[in-house]
């Protein structure tokens, strides 16, 4: 069953269609659910795509407000999922595609398991403004905490900014995500769990806890500061984290 419903996700991604929510169907366990992301993220191994990171969710309040739900939760990012700084994407390719403004980590070491703040920010090579892409793959964008970890914690496309030096301040910058020019959602470094490095610390320990070690090389987004903003066709959108920097891409039809 876990396997079917993989497969049904999987392809729900691939050709851009809506499915029902797995939970009305089939009550399943958040260990099942991480599995079946596991299975459906195989058949994008299985196609050539490569595992390039990991992308925390829900670790700001506006975030769980937004979507109603409680709980930390992560996904995998592959190669194919980046959106270049600048590039224009097609939200055809999309469901129903949303943007949201978060911090990117990118590590030269490996962590996993209980993790110090310091011990993490030891494992960071560079830091930079990151712009997430999020896709649910349920009608509506409507989802329990099971489903919503089974289609990949909604993971779709990810831009990364400049990187910049890993000694940055990240300590209550503000970050603004804009479309067109105008600010659409403003928010703080600090509403994602105080602080975004407490976000790789929570990386390491869920992560580690499924089996699975970060490792150098790979980026971790450390999830939205503010809630997220539908797409639509023409637009330029852009995440301004105040002293770090920012990033952007664009729509067309
Ligand atoms: C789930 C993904 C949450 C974040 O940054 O909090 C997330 C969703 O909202 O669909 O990526
Ligand atoms: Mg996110």
């Amino acid at each position: 069953m876990l396997n079917e419903i993989a497969h049904t996700l999987d392809q729900a991604a691939a050709s851009a269609t809506s499915v029902d929510q797995i939970s009305l169907s089939n009550p399943i366990s958040l260990a099942q659910a991480y599995e079946i992301q596991q299975l459906s993220i195989q058949q994008r191994f299985n196609r050539g795509e490569k595992l390039v990171g990991y992308k925390m969710g829900f670790t700001s309040r506006a975030k769980m407000l937004q979507m109603g739900v409680d709980d930390l939760i992560w996904g995998r990012l592959t190669d194919a999922m980046q959106i270049e700084e600048g590039q224009e994407i097609d939200l055809t390719k999309y469901v129903h595609p949303r943007a949201e403004p978060e911090i990117a980590f990118l590590l030269n070491k490996p962590l996993s398991g209980k993790v110090s703040r310091e011990e993490a920010l030891a494992a960071v090579e560079a830091i930079a403004p990151a712009i997430e892409v999020i896709d649910s793959r349920y009608q509506n964008f409507k989802f329990s905490l099971e489903d919503v970890v089974a289609d990949n914690s909604s993971s779709s496309g990810f831009v990364i900014g400049a990187w910049q030096s890993k000694n940055s301040n990240i300590d209550g910058l503000a970050m603004h995500l804009k479309v067109n020019d105008e600010v659409v959602a403003s928010g703080s470094s600090n509403d994602i769990l105080d602080h975004p490095i407490n976000s790789l610390v929570e990386a390491a320990r869920c992560i580690g806890a499924a089996g699975e070690e970060l490792k150098a090389g790979q980026i971790i987004l450390a999830g939205a500061a503010t809630a997220a903003v539908a797409l639509e066709a023409n637009q330029t959108i852009s995440a301004n984290v105040i002293n770090l920097g920012s990033c952007q891409f664009k729509t067309k039809g």
